[in-house]
């Protein structure tokens, strides 16, 4: 949260997208018994699975045990996962005119950030989320994952995007003010896909939809679309607290494009961690050293982390990033 505010401090907070899920062994065990939705629309289980995490590394955030297409249960769309959404694929017309968006009916997911704030070391930051509208239509479209998402981009062409857009918008919107009343302190979007689409569609469409949905929730909020760094330069028109960045981008030209007053997220490749714990070190070091100890910086990953990755190399990282002492070092040396 300190680093939201820009504050100085000693290293930067870290925590990591998909902290919670297949690369540890003790979430592997509980899925054995419990089928994904079973474990995320049981509140009890989904509280556990987000402290996993936290239990084993230093981190400073937990993000809650979650999709981003659990919202749309909400409206009757069936989901399986497998391990991946599948759902019966909508046309463009069928999203612009979805119901109104009840967020009652995915009250679980206010439950299970109840019961995790309750658990959670009070030093820690909890983490909610959703998905970002062009992310989530292109699933809808789709009907679950896809190579290229032809059907977002064909979309992109149509001006009736428009209408979809501002509809999953406002359901974003209330799924993520649920989860602030609920108790998180932070929300991040993720739009995933939407920097598939050209820098034009992507002002015109991606970005008032992303607005919306992080409009006036009264919490900070961080945005990431990995991707897109075509049209980073406009991100800040999103309006969000912070920005992530992926692995493509230097942190420092990040800066130079996103703004060098807004804080950033990121960005050490995930793939790296695949890797040897010395490797893990070094890397993790120089996305340390390029932040540089400026205020606004939050470490993570550039994407998600990968299940194969090996529990000593998330270890090695987060331990470089907590027992980090580059920045003090610095201060001592100029003073
Ligand atoms: O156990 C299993 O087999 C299920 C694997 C899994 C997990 C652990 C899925 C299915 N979702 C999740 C949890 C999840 N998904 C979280 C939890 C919190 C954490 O980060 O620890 C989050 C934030 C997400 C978000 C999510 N789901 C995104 C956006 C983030 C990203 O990686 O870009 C996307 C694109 C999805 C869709 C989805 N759900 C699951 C999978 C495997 C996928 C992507 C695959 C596809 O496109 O087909």
């Amino acid at each position: 949260m300190k680093a939201l505010g820009r504050q100085p401090l000693d290293r930067p907070p870290v925590w990591f997208m998909r902290q919670a899920g297949r690369y540890l062994p003790e979430y592997r065990e509980l899925r054995s018994r419990y089928s994904f939705e079973e474990a995320m629309r049981t509140p009890s289980l989904a509280a556990e699975i987000t402290l996993q995490p936290a239990r084993r590394f230093p981190l400073d955030a937990a993000i809650v045990f979650s999709d981003i297409m659990t919202p749309l249960t909400a409206w009757g769309v069936s989901i399986e996962f497998a391990p991946g959404p599948r759902l019966p694929p909508l046309e463009l017309r069928e999203v612009a005119m979805l119901p109104e968006f009840e967020p009652g009916k995915v009250d679980f997911v206010a439950e299970t950030i109840s019961i995790v704030r309750r658990s959670l070391d009070p030093q820690m930051a909890l983490i909610g989320f959703a998905g970002g509208p062009a992310t989530v239509l292109a699933y809808l479209l789709e009907g679950g994952g896809s190579p290229n998402f032809g059907g977002l981009r064909a979309a992109a062409h149509d001006d009736v995007i428009g209408d979809a857009l501002d509809r999953l918008a406002g359901m974003t919107r209330a799924y993520l003010h649920l989860q602030a009343e609920a108790g998180a302190d932070v929300v991040q979007l993720f739009d995933t896909w939407a920097g598939l689409l050209s820098r034009d569609q992507f002002t015109r469409w991606v970005i008032p939809a992303a607005k919306k949905a992080l409009a006036g929730l009264g919490l900070p909020t961080i945005y990431f679309a990995p991707g897109a760094t075509h049209v980073m330069d406009e991100f800040h028109l999103v309006g969000a607290t912070a920005y992530g960045v992926d692995w493509r981008l230097s942190l420092a030209e990040a800066w130079r494009r996103v703004g060098e007053s807004r804080p950033l997220q990121g960005n050490l490749d995930p793939a790296l961690l695949l890797s040897s714990p010395d490797r893990v070190r070094t890397g993790t070091a120089k996305v340390l050293e390029e932040a540089g100890g400026r205020p606004g910086h939050i470490f993570g990953l550039g994407h998600g982390i990968f299940p194969a990755t090996p529990l000593t190399n998330v270890e090695a990282m987060v331990r470089t990033v907590v027992e980090w002492e580059g920045y003090a070092s610095e201060t001592r040396q100029a003073g």
